[in-house]
């Protein structure tokens, strides 16, 4: 069996890579993985060094918008599973011309390619961020699309395209839209990493607007937990949402983020808003729940409690990449 993961250096395709691999399912026992990866700023061929030994492993350092190695790569390849993309909502309000090449165009190549040669399966990675924000209750899949970042707009774009090729040539693809993730290996321009390295350091954290946006933070091993039931048993053609973490107001975070590094309220800086800040994000997960059994199994005390440990220990992994991220923005 192959598997092609596109983005797997990337901190959710990485976290993926590793867990099939290191034997966490089953059903993809012993398979070849592919990744495909561009190594942006986000990239980071770290995150695969538990692995990179394994002869299971073939890195591939390219771009999904690169259609000739694109299709080299898709022969023979029995599954995609299509994490790469540019992330992070901030940057595409600075610049958003990245983020339409790679998650639109680089989607469609990939999909033009899946199709050519015939994969038994395409999962796409989507986001809940492509159905705007919500006040009260929660999105079902069939709720309508309003994004309202470059960034969500563009993965709008991607998770539609995944659904015509299923609907025009009949590509067996699912897409999954997930929460907010948490966990190792975040890049830190994310708020958590980015929080809990500048706390590490005795530095302050910058609260945007009220505080009061709320994000539902699941962990990474439960999103690809999540991901690997649609790639091995989710119906082709379906979208399914995956979240069950836990809903929290960025201010409740925050205190949390505080409490486990031992630093007090002193450290906050409230700044100036975000532009479009979605208020709030809320996932239905009943048809994942039902069809697919899935069930979110990390309590968010342990997997921050754990995730702040991973930071502490591991100053060499994101000391470097804080200032590639502050050098990329500039
Ligand atoms: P990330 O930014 O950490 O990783 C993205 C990876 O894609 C990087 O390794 C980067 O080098 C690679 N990449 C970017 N452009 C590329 C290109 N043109 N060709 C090949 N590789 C390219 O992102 P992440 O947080 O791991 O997110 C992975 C996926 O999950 C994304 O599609 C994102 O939209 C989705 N998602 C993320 C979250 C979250 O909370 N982080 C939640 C829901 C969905
Ligand atoms: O410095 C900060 N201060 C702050 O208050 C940063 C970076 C963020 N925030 C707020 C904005 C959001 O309300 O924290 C919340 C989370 O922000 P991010 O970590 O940037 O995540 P978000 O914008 O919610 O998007 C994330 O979840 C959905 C991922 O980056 C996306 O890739 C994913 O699709």
């Amino acid at each position: 069996m192959r598997i092609l993961v596109t983005g797997g250096a990337g901190f959710i395709g990485s976290n993926y890579v590793r867990k099939v691999i290191g034997g966490s399912y089953p059903a993809f026992a012993g398979a070849d993985v592919v990744v495909l990866d561009k190594l942006t700023y986000a990239g980071n061929q770290e995150n695969l060094a538990p692995v990179a030994d394994s002869p299971q492993l073939s890195f591939v350092q390219g771009d999904i918008s690169d259609a000739e190695l694109v299709s080299t790569l898709m022969a023979g390849t029995d599954t995609v599973v299509h994490f790469a993309a540019e992330s992070h909502v901030d940057r595409s309000i600075l610049a958003s011309t990245d983020f339409v090449r790679t998650n639109v165009l680089g989607t469609q190549v990939l999909l033009q390619a899946a199709l050519d040669a015939g994969v038994g399966k395409f999962v796409h990675i989507s986001t809940d961020e492509v159905y705007g924000s919500i006040e009260r209750g929660s999105w079902t899949e069939d709720h309508v699309l309003e994004p309202n970042s470059p960034y969500s707009a563009a993965k709008a774009g991607s998770d539609l395209l995944a659904r015509s090729y299923y609907r025009t040539h009949g590509l067996p693809v699912c897409v999954t839209r997930c929460s907010n993730n948490y966990g190792p290996y975040h890049f830190p321009e994310k708020v958590i990493p980015l929080f809990i390295t500048n706390l590490i350091d005795g530095k302050p954290v910058p609260l945007y607007g009220d505080g009061q946006n709320v994000r539902d933070w699941l962990h990474v091993d439960d999103h690809c937990r999540g991901i690997q039931l649609v790639a091995e048993a989710g119906r082709p053609g379906e979208i399914y949402n995956i979240g069950g973490g836990t809903e929290l107001t960025n201010r409740e975070l925050t205190e949390k983020l505080l409490a486990a590094t031992g630093r007090d309220w002193s450290f906050v800086r409230p700044v100036t808003d975000r532009k479009g800040h979605d208020r709030r994000y809320s996932v239905d997960i009943t048809k994942i729940s039902a069809e697919l059994g899935y069930q979110a199994q990390i309590s968010f005390e342990q997997g921050l409690a754990d995730t702040v440990r991973w930071y502490t220990e591991n100053r060499a992994w994101w000391e470097p990449l804080k200032q590639r991220a502050a050098l990329t923005v500039a």
